[in-house]
């Protein structure tokens, strides 16, 4: 596609906490990636992260840094100039890509309960996820992102189950190309995969002087969780 009204979408993004994007990318670059994902996950890939969070946070997903070992076609979307134009229309001079993750979920896992990507006490910290999808998503394999519009002005995500349905919450089923632009506090899950399996990359970023470890901690509606130690670091009832 040409070039997105830039404008239009950082209006909307502010407003609801996220924006979906169509048709970004290419069939042909969505193939590369999703041949390079597959080929790196294979057919029954490990969880990396331990019981205890499994079963508390009800999120399964195995992730990927790809960039880190040196895939160059994971630049492509990176530098992709359209991409950088909307990033820079969003978070404004001096934004800083952090990390290009792929998630990989298998047939029949939970997907990821409801959560803020990192605290969201101070509005002017967080990171913004810019999620591709290189396969369709849809309601038969399942997958699909839920988002609470206009969340991310709300503060911390209310205490409660971690997979209810919440009010005003809006379903989204990303097509192969498309780009879902996600502000880190708006409170987001991903529904259990029934079919085959799910895949998601998510080129990170920031706005200009955010802590590195922003991703670190991770709210839970029961719980806050600290990756980089494995450790619940509050319980939340
Ligand atoms: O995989 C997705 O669609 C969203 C995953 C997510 O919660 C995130 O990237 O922060
Ligand atoms: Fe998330």
């Amino acid at each position: 596609m040409g070039d997105p009204d830039y404008a239009a979408l950082a209006t909307e993004l502010w407003k609801q906490g996220f924006v979906v994007v169509e048709d970004m990318f290419s069939d042909a670059l969505m193939d590369d990636y999703q041949s390079l994902i597959l080929e790196h996950f294979g057919e029954s890939p490990q969880y990396s992260h331990n019981d205890e969070f499994l079963s508390k946070a009800a999120t399964e997903v195995i992730p990927w840094f790809p960039q880190q070992e040196g895939l160059a076609s994971f630049d492509t979307v990176e530098n992709d100039v359209r991409l950088q134009r909307l990033t820079q229309a969003i978070l404004g001079d001096g934004w800083q890509s952090l990390y290009c993750m792929t998630m990989f979920s298998k047939r029949g896992t939970s997907g990821q309960a409801w959560h803020q990507d990192c605290t969201p006490e101070n509005p002017a910290v967080f990171n913004m996820n810019r999620l591709i999808y290189s396969e369709n998503i849809s309601a038969d394999i399942g997958g699909q992102v839920v988002v609470v519009p206009g969340s991310h002005l709300r503060g911390q995500i209310s205490v409660g189950p971690v997979d209810e349905d919440l009010a005003n919450q809006q379903v989204l089923t990303p097509q192969k190309g498309s780009l879902v632009m996600l502000h880190g506090h708006t409170w987001h899950r991903v529904l259990p995969v029934h079919g085959r399996y799910r895949v998601s990359t998510n080129y990170r970023c920031t706005p200009n002087g955010t802590p590195a470890n922003i991703t670190d901690v991770c709210v839970y509606r029961n719980m806050r969780y600290r990756f980089e130690t494995n450790e619940v670091l509050e319980e939340r009832v």
